[in-house]
This record gives structure tokens, sequence and C-alpha cells, in this order.
């Protein structure tokens, strides 16, 4: 199990977990200045966070949140989702726990990676399926490894048990989410995703799953076949006021 290194002893009450930034500046000073007002100094990041450097306004964002993560004292970890520049994201040298080097105070956690914070174990589980690829660019906007393949799967199996997983997409299976807002993504694509992240939920068992990607703030429970319940967290985005970020829960 690997430490982050890059923190200094972050309790588990000191991380604020936040959804889908998408680049955008005022979101992201949001989330900060919840993390400072609660006295939180770990960031965690479910995805659409925005790294983007190929772009000029993805270089900008990236910037100004090295900046605040300075000004404010602030540690920062992040999850791909879809609209995260995978290419970039792998591309990133590696630090001694596994962790992609975003930034002195800021790391990017790929898929499979297993890490600890204070006793407890955290899976990233990224990834997810846009909808509308079709008016995007490959290697510009949009990523053939979007979602979760056969290896990421297998690397998140691998590493065992974990209390949190931190994923971008929600698991299939969760209740009421056939009926729920949640499913507005109906295509094949996307349901193959869910099923990927619900074969990686019953095996890691978690007793708690933070996700992105549907821009709906809500708590949901899953039923794993052994019967136990994993609480689901959906966090929202950008423009969405306090439905964007929460603090880290067990
Ligand atoms: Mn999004």
């Amino acid at each position: 199990m690997m430490t982050t290194h890059f923190t200094p002893n972050l309790g588990t009450h000191e991380w604020v977990v936040f959804g889908d930034t998408h680049a955008q500046m005022a979101a992201f000073l949001e989330v900060c200045l919840y993390a400072v007002a609660t006295g939180r100094r770990g960031l965690l990041s479910v995805g659409d966070f925005g790294f983007l450097p190929a772009l000029p306004e993805g270089r900008a964002f990236i910037a100004y949140v090295a900046e605040l993560l300075e000004a404010y004292d602030l540690y920062l970890l992040v999850v791909d989702g879809n609209h995260d520049d995978q290419d970039a994201l792998l591309g990133l040298q590696l630090d001694e726990t596994g962790m992609g080097i975003i930034g002195p105070r800021a790391r990017h956690a790929r898929r499979g990676t297993h890490w600890e914070i204070s006793g407890v174990s955290f899976l990233a589980a990224g990834g997810a399926v846009s909808i509308d690829q079709h008016r995007r660019t490959q290697g510009v906007d949009w990523w053939e490894n979007e979602a979760l393949g056969y290896s990421d799967v297998n690397r998140c199996i691998d590493g065992g048990h974990a209390d949190v997983i931190i994923a971008h997409d929600t698991p299939a299976g969760v209740a009421g989410d056939d009926v729920h807002v949640a499913y507005t993504k109906m295509d094949e694509a996307s349901a193959a995703n869910r099923r990927a992240l619900l074969a990686i939920v019953e095996a890691v068992k978690p007793s708690v799953l933070y996700h992105g990607h549907y821009h709906v703030r809500r708590t949901a429970f899953l039923t794993l076949e052994n019967g136990q319940d994993v609480r689901i967290e959906g966090l929202g985005r950008d423009g969405q006021g306090d439905r964007l970020y929460t603090g880290l829960e067990l």
C-alpha cells in the first residue's frame, strides 16, 4: 500500500472530495475556499478536473491551480475523468509512491493505484464514456482510452480490498438508478463502463465510493452480492455551488 508522500500527514478528516470542475477557475477557487473555511488541506478530485495541458486555457487553469495550492497551503490529488487529457496524464513522471507529478503540491492517481491516508485505504478507478464524442476531436478533447478497460479493471482488482473508491463513473446496480436522473447516459458504452466499475466494486468491497460525471449531487446505496451496502456519493459540477464538493466522510 502506497502512502502519498507529497502531503504532510493529513488525516482523513482534512480532505475535501470534489466533482467536475472542467478547468473552471471559479469552481476550483470555491473548492479551495471551502477547504480553508473548514480547516481542511487535502483536495481530492473525482475527475473531469480539467487537466488539459495541450490547450492554452488548460495550461492557464493548471497554473492558476498551482498558485492557489501554494497561496492556501493545500494539496491536490486527481483521479481522471473522461474530459481529462489521458495521454498527458499517463505521460507524467511518477513520484516514489507511483503517483503522477502534476506539480509540487499536485498528483494524479492512475486507475488501479491504491494509497492510504491515516490507515484508510483508497483506490483510484477513473474513466467514463463521453456521450458527445461525435463532436469532439481525438487527442484534443477526446481520448480513446477514456473508459475503463480490462487492464484497468485487473489492476484495480489485483490490489485487493480498499475502504474507499474514488471513481469518475457510478457503478451499475445502484438502488433507484434505473429510474434515477443519474442514468441520463443510457447508451451501451456508458452501461458497459458502469458494469466494469460494478465488477471492481464487487471485488474490492469498499464502504464508500465517490464519483462525478452525472453532475448531480446525491447519496445512494449499492447492495453487493454478499449483502454488504456500499454508500455511493455523487458530486456536482462547476456552477452548482456547494453541490460541487463535500468533506470526506467514511
Ligand atoms: Mn463532466
